[in-house]
């Protein structure tokens, strides 16, 4: 069984400096690019939003980053606005080594639907097209690293293990948003899961 690393969101606005910065976000990018090299299988997750997404606290007057509206699908949290399609931000950070990945799946494209999940949008429904990705390549066992632990790394790992992965999340090699506790709650739900943290 193939065992591939997903590398999230490893992006110049969740990084210090950006839009929507990470703290020590950028520490964890010489870890990332050696731990590439060990996997015949990677896979780069993007978040990649179009100008003026419903995630962003821009698109909703009278709202500040980081309150919660309720949207068709659920609660969402309100963003600055971050990692818009093309922009500087939303670019990888310089020293990561994309080489080894062969592919870079791109996410949060819908204007009215946000995606933290490399699997699912918000929605929990919409796929992406990861999974298909992983098992025509035969693969059953996932090591998760990246931005940010509590979102987008975490619903990643969740999504994975719902779907029959076997998952693994490098905490070393993740950095966390820790939005009112987030960071807790998100590690409380990957180990009920059955996520590994490693
Ligand atoms: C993320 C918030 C909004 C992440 C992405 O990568 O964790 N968080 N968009
Ligand atoms: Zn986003």
């Amino acid at each position: 069984m193939t065992h591939a690393l997903i590398v999230i969101d490893m992006q110049n606005d969740f990084c210090p400096g950006g839009a929507l910065a990470v703290a020590g976000g950028d520490e964890i990018v010489p870890g990332i690019n050696a731990l590439m090299r060990e996997f015949d299988t990677v896979a780069l997750t993007q978040d990649w939003h179009p100008a003026g997404h419903s995630s962003f606290a821009s698109s909703h007057p009278g709202k500040a980053p980081f309150e919660t509206v309720e949207m068709p699908y659920g609660p969402q949290v309100l963003w600055p606005d971050h990692c818009v399609q093309g922009s500087p931000g939303a670019a990888f950070h310089r020293a990561l080594d994309t080489v080894p990945a062969a592919l870079i799946q791109r996410k949060g494209m819908h204007p009215g639907l946000d995606s933290y999940s490399a699997f699912f949008e918000n929605d929990h429904s919409t796929p992406t097209g990861l999974e298909g990705w992983l098992r025509e390549r035969g693969v059953g066992r996932l090591t998760l690293v990246g931005l940010a632990t509590d979102f987008c790394v975490a619903w990643s790992a969740l999504d994975a293990a719902r779907l029959g992965f076997d998952v693994t999340v490098r905490r070393d090699l993740c950095r966390a948003i820790d939005l009112d506790g987030s960071l807790a709650t998100a590690e409380a739900e990957m180990t009920q899961a059955g996520v590994t943290l490693a």
